[in-house]
């Protein structure tokens, strides 16, 4: 409260740049802004959003309540996050071809809830892959949601060919008889026949769930087949190749609207995160330029041009290269496991994530693989001769024996190959 000529404390409050009112915070800040820029970053998950995102995201919209959609809310004053949540649908929807989008979800986790919750009973049956072999938590996993409360039967990838096998799928489907089967991955280096899915959904009379997560971005260039036009749901996260906020959205059939939008408000989610769903509208608006085509195109041709190169150099992956934006390294006959490859490349300024194979041996908190993506390296700029840098720099760390005098002269060729690249200049 103000009083005796003292400045009331909000109204310093704000005024105060974060460095003045939480130096620790800012400082923390700053060295993750350091590690992005210092690092080449190969998590298959992650991108650099666009500074007009971070700006929305980092909106005065934080500060509004508005449960309920556009047009029938909980709240007084939703007038203007009104028309900003329609036109983050109205964008959506061009940019997939949807009928009906939810821009609520805040995460793909809640996303994919929403679609159980909307759909399933609980004990009702899945068909979705399994965990091991390139699924997501959220598909089924024994602890999570989706494994306490659902019936979940899972397909896997195909010994020899590492690939999805349609035939074992629609034969699964056919025995179990599940009321939705889930497509999409998060660790799967092909192109998924999602028509096909659709066809084996039909024959068993499921509902058809498409996660697009990783593979959202190309799907918007048009570079991956269409979940949209043949899955009853889609959901997806908006951060990945799609290069928005951390956040989450379910695109669905018209007709199957109302349940999604039930399960997600009221049923999962109070006051949706209009400062994210504000961001998720610039998001979609830079989707759908050619810029971000060209760059989805790039991401596609980096991951070929490095998966080429790290088998020429020995290295083995999951169904023998990738058609997208990652690509899965099978270390096994190398001799280290993921944890070890992790730990190496950080140790030389890149970063990925250990991630098991199909039929790994090793438990998930060492596996036997790598994940390597493409998405953040194509967002900062790199193209065919920084992929090539990118290949020597990997099959140099991760060959045996290499000695701190070789691990200092890759990180150089790290910095040296960054400095060409700066990452958000004006932060
Ligand atoms: N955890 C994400 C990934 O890394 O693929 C999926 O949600």
């Amino acid at each position: 409260m103000a009083g005796g000529g003292v400045e009331p404390r909000t109204q310093s409050e704000f005024r105060q740049p974060l460095p003045e009112a939480d130096g620790e915070l800012a400082q923390l800040l700053g060295k993750e802004l350091a590690r992005q820029r210092q690092t080449i970053e190969l998590i298959a998950s992650e991108n650099f959003t666009s500074r007009a995102v971070l700006e929305a995201a980092a909106s005065v919209l934080t500060n509004k309540y508005a449960e309920g959609y556009p047009g029938a809310r909980y709240y007084g004053g939703c007038e203007f996050v009104d028309e900003v949540e329609t036109l983050a649908i109205e964008r959506c929807k061009a940019l997939f071809g949807a009928e009906h989008v939810n821009v609520q979800p805040h995460s793909g986790s809640t996303a994919n809830q929403a679609v159980y919750f909307a759909e399933l009973a609980m004990g009702d049956a899945i068909l979705a892959m399994k965990l091991t072999h390139g699924g997501h938590l959220t598909h089924g996993m024994k602890i999570n949601f989706s494994g306490r409360l659902y019936h979940v039967h899972s397909y896997g990838l195909n010994r020899e060919t590492g690939r999805l096998d349609y035939d074992e799928i629609e034969e699964l489907a056919r025995e179990h008889q599940p009321k939705l089967i889930v497509a999409g991955a998060s660790a799967y280096p092909r192109s998924i026949d999602f028509a096909r899915f659709a066809e084996i959904a039909r024959i068993v009379g499921a509902r058809l769930m498409v996660d697009m997560a990783h593979i959202a971005g190309l799907v918007a260039a048009g570079l991956h087949p269409d979940p949209v036009a043949v899955a009853d749901y889609v959901t997806t996260t908006t951060h990945k190749t799609l290069a928005g906020p951390r956040s989450g959205v379910i695109i669905c059939r018209q007709e199957l609207g109302k349940g999604i939008d039930k399960a997600i408000f009221p049923g999962l989610q109070g006051g949706p995160l209009m400062h994210i769903i504000a961001a998720k509208a610039v998001c979609f608006k830079l989707a759908a330029t050619e810029e971000f085509r060209r760059r989805q195109q790039q991401t596609i041709a980096n991951a070929a041009l490095l998966a080429q190169r790290l088998q020429e150099g020995g290295i083995k992956l999951v169904s023998g290269g990738t058609d997208n934006h990652l690509m899965l390294a099978d270390l096994t006959d190398l001799g280290i496991t993921g944890i070890e490859a992790e730990s190496r490349l950080e140790e030389v300024g890149i970063t990925v994530n250990k991630n098991a194979v199909p039929y790994d041996q090793l438990p998930p908190t060492v596996t036997s693989g790598i994940r390597i993506g493409t998405p953040a390296v194509t967002s900062r700029g790199f193209r065919e001769p920084e992929m090539e840098e990118v290949a020597g720099i990997i099959l140099t760390a991760l060959r045996p024996h290499t000695t701190e005098a070789d691990r200092q002269r890759l990180r150089r060729r790290v910095e040296e190959l960054l400095a060409g690249f700066p990452l958000y200049p004006h932060l």
